[in-house]
């Protein structure tokens, strides 16, 4: 008889798992509660179970997520759950690889796999308080919820107290100053529309001292080098005279979770020359595998300032945690 140690948040998380590892027959044995609240319960199982529920059914041997030959079950459940979110079978074999090493502790391969997921986070600082006015730009390409997330930035800074102001450099399309004036007005704070961004720091002057003023850039397509090329003069031409009159200015990039690996790299590419300072990661509730951008984002140590999971001003906006991070590479949702 085999004995395994299975840990969830609760009982009832670590029995669902004890069931779809070794299958409903499996006995408990045992159940301990540790300091964290979570419940860690022995089992008596074979791995036999596991085929049963399809883990082990899999046919082809070339898929990074198909179970090897000797292979621990909870290691296997790891591997499966990588690979239908997304995950490189380069990055699965690197992960199951720093499981396996201490699949002898008595963790189980899951959460060992969380841990290390988690542990791959940087973050990016948070805009924090200052003295004097800091700037924060949004940058990335169109569509991707840079305006959404400046209202959703705009409403945390002003219900944690701090005066906020709006602005935008978004010039070119039709519609986009109302759609932030539409968000300015429903959290009553201003916004400014310079004609460029050498207007910026006059126009911020008129409008008094502030916190923070979220300001709103054009889209533009990595592709788009001239494009690039005049957003990044704009931004220059603002934060020199912003600069001299003690105002920070800091850029974050938007990147939508629903683009291709190779849109994902293009884009990151593309906008470093605007030398931001984390990125944001939006639309990972739309994406069919957000495990894909969290890879992207983990392996190439992007710091990650934020994470959005829908359209909601007031709630979609999450700093990231290794707790998160995890959820969306092993499940593909926050839990
Ligand atoms: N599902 C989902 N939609 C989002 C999210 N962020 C933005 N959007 C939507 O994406 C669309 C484009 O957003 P917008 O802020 O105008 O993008 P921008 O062109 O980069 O400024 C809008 O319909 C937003 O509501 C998100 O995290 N999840
Ligand atoms: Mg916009």
């Amino acid at each position: 008889m085999q004995i395994h140690r299975i840990r969830g948040r609760s009982l009832r998380e670590a029995l669902s798992r004890a069931a779809e590892l070794y299958g409903t027959q499996a006995v408990v044995l045992s159940q301990e509660t540790d300091d964290e609240g979570g419940v860690t319960i022995a089992v008596s199982g074979d791995a036999g179970a596991l085929a049963q529920f399809g883990v082990l059914s899999r046919g082809d041997s070339r898929r990074a997520d198909a179970p090897r030959a000797g292979e621990e079950p909870g290691l296997a459940d790891v591997r499966r759950r990588l690979g239908e979110q997304g995950c490189s079978k380069p990055w699965i074999d690197e992960l199951a690889a720093e499981i396996s090493t201490r699949a002898d502790r008595g963790v189980h391969p899951v959460d060992e796999a969380a841990a290390r997921i988690g542990g791959k986070l940087v973050v990016a600082a948070a805009p924090a308080a200052r003295a004097g006015t800091r700037v924060i730009a949004l940058v990335g390409p169109t569509g991707v919820g840079k305006t959404t997330t400046i209202a959703k930035l705009a409403h945390r800074l002003s219900a944690a107290g701090r005066s906020v102001a709006l602005a935008t450099l978004d010039g070119y399309r039709a519609g986009a100053h109302e759609q932030l004036r539409a968000f300015a007005d429903r959290l009553e704070v201003p916004c400014i529309a310079p004609r460029s961004g050498a207007r910026l720091g006059a126009e911020l002057a008129a409008l008094g001292p502030r916190d923070a003023v979220l300001l709103d850039t054009t889209g533009r397509s990595p592709r788009d080098r001239a494009g690039l090329a005049e957003l990044v003069q704009d931004l220059n031409a603002a934060a020199g005279p912003a600069a001299a009159a003690g105002v920070e200015l800091l850029t974050y990039l938007v990147l939508a979770a629903n683009t291709s690996r190779a849109g994902l790299i293009g884009a990151h590419r593309a906008f470093a020359a605007l030398a931001p300072v984390g990125v944001v990661l939006t639309k990972l509730d739309e994406a069919a595998e957000p495990a894909v951008a969290l890879e992207l984002a983990l392996r190439a140590r992007w710091p990650i300032a934020f994470l959005c999971d829908g359209q909601a001003v007031d709630q979609h906006l999450l700093r990231p945690t290794p707790d998160r991070v995890a959820d969306l590479v092993l499940m593909g949702r926050m839990s």
